[in-house]
């Protein structure tokens, strides 16, 4: 589940409604939240599905959820964000580039560097107390510490210290530690700077035309490692996304305003938490799914089944692009295109896995 977020009124559920094409269903009123699932559209799942004749074709889905405002008075995260913000991937952090007169900014011109900037200091002030309380917690715990316990304490101290010193610098985590180790050490905090991110700049309609330079202008300034930057003009795409697709396309043409914007922005979420995409055809099922890039193909056929993964016997791995270049499954075999991988490869994006296991 990833959250969508940013300060009000700057077009959070604008961007939700354009993501998840008005099917998002609203949550749970108490926790006045919605959740929306959306299809990753994937042009290489349906030629493969083509290809294998299947007639069942599944998208991956990413789930998404439209938050009310994270932070209440004194900067402080409100319960229900707590909880909600505790379960997510990634934030996609909403900037407003748009202008209207009638919907004020609440920090007065339409500035979007400025706001990046406004949002990513309320994360590192919210990480700057959790780290402060974490400090003074160990602070006590080490004063009775037998000596055997010292090690970790001191190590997590040094850790916390250089987190402290990254956000004082005005730099979010995410873009400062990359070691796995220490992300698993800092991932039970809830550390929201830490978390991937994709900053949404909401374009004015008349901008739709030019998102693409747009785009590339915020990227040059905002672009770091686990931060993706796109543009969408989310209140002309959520009106789009609930016309009949011809419709929309007739207006799309008028408009100036290029293809949907929804599989650039659901890739570069996708890039920003590192995932690489992968493929199965079991049965007539044509199927995507993601998996943190890096994952050995045996913890990957887990994600499938969890016999898959307990009896994992091994692997025929072929690229999808090229399976679909040669046509057949048969004719890859002939070029040699299909190979038998262990346990331990690493999946790349784009695979098309078939896993042979025993039960
Ligand atoms: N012109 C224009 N108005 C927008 C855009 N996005 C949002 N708005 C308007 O700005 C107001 C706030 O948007 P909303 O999505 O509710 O913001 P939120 O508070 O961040 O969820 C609403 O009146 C929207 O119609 C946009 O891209 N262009
Ligand atoms: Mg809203």
């Amino acid at each position: 589940m990833d959250a969508i977020v940013g300060l009000a009124l700057s077009g959070k559920t604008a961007v939700f409604r354009a993501l998840t094409s008005g099917h998002g269903s609203p949550n749970s009123a108490s926790r006045a939240q919605h959740v929306g699932v959306v299809k990753q559209p994937d042009e290489r799942l349906e030629n493969l599905a083509l290809l294998t004749g299947a007639r069942k074709v599944t998208h991956h889905e990413v789930a998404l959820l439209d938050l009310p405002a994270l932070f209440g008075p004194g900067g402080t995260l409100t319960p229900d964000s707590r909880e909600a913000v505790a379960e997510t991937g990634a934030l996609v952090q909403v900037v407003r580039a748009f202008h209207r007169d009638d919907v004020p900014h609440p920090l007065g011109e339409v500035d979007p560097d400025r706001d990046v900037k406004a949002f990513e200091s309320e994360l590192a002030l919210n990480d700057l107390a959790v780290i402060e309380r974490r400090l003074e917690r160990i602070d006590v715990v080490l004063r009775s510490a037998r000596p055997a316990e010292r090690d970790s304490h001191e190590r997590e101290v040094e850790l916390l210290t250089r987190c402290r010193l990254y956000l004082e610098e005005g730099t979010p985590l995410r873009g400062r530690l990359t070691d796995a180790g220490e992300l698993k050490a800092l991932s039970g905090f809830g550390l929201l700077s830490l978390k991937p991110a994709l900053l949404v700049l909401n374009i004015d309609e008349g901008e739709a035309a030019r998102s693409a330079s747009l785009e590339a202008d915020y990227r040059s300034r905002h672009q770091a490692p686990r931060t993706r930057v796109g543009a969408i003009a989310a209140k002309l795409e959520s009106e789009l996304a609930e016309l009949p697709p011809e419709e929309a396309s007739e207006f799309r043409s008028e408009l100036g305003a290029g293809e949907s914007p929804v599989a650039h922005i659901l890739e570069l979420l996708q890039s920003a938490l590192d995932l690489v995409t992968f493929y199965t055809t079991v049965g007539d099922e044509c199927r995507a799914w993601t998996v943190p890039a890096g994952t050995p193909v045996v913890q990957a056929a887990g994600r499938i089944h969890t016999d898959m993964q307990r009896g994992f016997i091994r692997a025929e791995v072929i690229n999808c692009d090229r399976l679909l270049e040669l046509g057949s499954v048969a004719e890859a075999k002939r070029h040699g295109e299909l190979r038998t991988e262990g346990k331990q490869y690493t999946v790349q994006e784009g695979d098309v896995v078939h896993v042979l296991f025993h039960v």
